[in-house]
């Protein structure tokens, strides 16, 4: 969850490395999977006969998607080509609204152990935690350990679960004792707190769950993570932190805490400022050339946009221009290393500013555009190609020394793997063209190749590589992976 601008305080400086626990032999790991982002209410609704207080014209009010759609929804998401899905949470929700709002969100807690009745029953969860895995599709849990909901009886039955103002006003650190946008936030040094929460992981591992993703871990107790990252990761439970605004120095320290991957949000942000805002390639190519400082660079989170950011096509003055950016965006995100997460209706280039305009009802085929169908197929192709070849997939990443007067329209790296290489070529300029770059000054070594078309079906993308040069042609805003021998 985002924390409200105003309770934003600045990155808590980094801290030196712990020292490592012992880990179990293999860690878990979703390096080669592709993670789709649901927020169930948003998503299909399959039940009509739970839409108590629904009005989809109100955009702070429940819309009835629950996890009967979801689970009829699994052949679109297995359609699309990911191979797990991660839904924002599904607990039981306080009843009130708050500041206007209803907790379709699935932020606002009131019992951790059951299923809102808006999405669902207990039952309804273990039939979709079924239907995922049938459809080999990884289930990824949202896990919320910083907070309970406003109006949740919890708070008023236990106050000594709760950091009050005098652990606020005595905090070592304020973003971790002090309520994040006023959420009655548990105190995690309460040894009951503590065993609450890390059953909530067995109750919910127990449910079929292979991944937690943990909200706002800025604000939760460290000892308190690591006791619960080392449970997870002894249990083979794939973790993913939410650490708003992490760079790489952020993400690295983090894995070396015990996470398997955190998001990078500062390739997020690069990202959104040169594909979709039309700036230079250069704010890219400088996050990706940290990826060094990862303990595991295949595991890191990778994402256009998501529930608490506009919408990656929102910044675009015209319709089509959001879809060819958003066109451009995926397939440069299929290119990287790492875990790329889709959030729902980025495959359409839905658009949508703050929440909860980037929180649309998803609209399904027989609802699209053809533009709309044109992402999608896009999308689709660039996820298949990249499952396709293992040194897309999880192969290591070499960014090119790209020479200067190119750098802002030309990224260049490569994936290798098992003696497959890829070369991936980003071109942020608006006309096509044609690059020749000599492949010693690119550091690259590669035999005469004749014209090889890109990886990704519907696109026109070549390259060539004849004496000692390679050469490129290129559509404009655009992301291409060839094979290079
Ligand atoms: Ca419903
Ligand atoms: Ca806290």
């Amino acid at each position: 969850m985002r924390p409200l601008p105003l309770l934003t305080l600045l990155l808590a400086s980094a801290t030196s490395a712990q020292p490592s626990s012992p880990q179990p032999a293999t860690l878990p790991s979703f390096e080669g999977q592709i993670i789709y982002q649901v927020m169930p209410d948003r998503f299909f609704d399959g039940d009509q006969t739970n839409n108590a207080g629904v009005d989809r014209s109100d955009p702070r009010a429940w819309h009835g998607g629950d996890l009967a759609g979801l689970t009829q929804k699994l052949p679109y998401i297995a359609k699309l080509g990911a191979t797990a899905v991660w839904m924002t949470p599904i607990y039981r929700q306080q009843t009130a609204n708050s500041f206007g709002t209803a907790a379709y969100h699935g932020y606002w807690p009131a019992d951790f152990r059951d299923v809102d009745p808006h999405f669902g029953t207990l039952a309804d969860f273990g039939t979709f935690a079924g239907a995922a895995r049938t459809a080999g599709l990884r289930v990824v849990m949202d896990q919320v350990v910083n907070h309970y909901g406003y109006e949740a009886a919890a708070v008023k039955e236990r106050p000594g679960w709760f950091n009050g103002p005098a652990e606020c006003a005595s905090a070592a650190n304020r973003d971790v004792d002090c309520p994040l946008s006023g959420l009655p936030d548990l105190n995690q040094s309460n040894p009951e707190v503590r065993r609450f929460l890390l059953e909530n992981a067995d109750f919910w591992r127990g449910q079929g769950v292979n991944a937690f993703r943990y909200d706002a871990i800025k604000h939760v107790e460290r000892p308190f993570l690591q006791e619960l990252l080392a449970r997870d990761r002894a249990a083979g439970t794939w973790t993913l932190g939410e650490w708003y605004d992490a760079d790489t120095g952020a993400v690295a320290e983090w894995q070396r805490a015990g996470f398997d991957s955190l998001f990078l949000f500062s390739l997020q942000a690069a990202v959104k400022q040169s594909v979709m805002g039309g700036g230079g390639l250069g704010g890219v190519a400088a996050v990706l050339s940290r990826q060094g400082e990862l303990p595991r660079p295949g595991e890191v989170a990778l994402f256009l946009d998501n529930h608490d950011v506009p919408r990656f096509a929102q910044g675009s003055l015209f319709e089509d221009e959001g879809q060819a950016r958003t066109r451009y965006g995926l397939r440069a995100l299929m290119t990287l290393r790492g875990v790329p997460v889709v959030w729902q209706g980025t495959e359409i280039a839905l658009r949508g500013g703050p929440d909860p305009d980037n929180r649309r009802d998803m609209r399904f085929e027989d609802q699209w555009t053809p533009a709309e169908r044109g992402v999608f197929e896009a999308a689709q192709g660039a996820i298949a190609a990249r499952k396709a070849s293992r040194a897309l997939s999880v192969g290591a990443q070499t960014l090119l020394p790209t020479p200067a007067r190119l750098e802002d329209d030309l990224l260049l790296f490569t994936r290798e793997e098992g003696g497959e290489r890829v070369l991936a070529a980003w071109h942020g300029g608006k006309a096509r063209r044609t690059y020749s770059l000599r492949l010693s000054a690119l550091g690259l070594s590669a035999g005469a190749q004749t014209v090889t078309p890109s990886l990704y079906a519907g696109q026109d993308a070549k390259l060539s590589v004849s004496g000692g040069w390679l050469h490129l042609s290129l559509p404009g805003k655009d992301a291409a992976a060839f094979t290079l021998k």
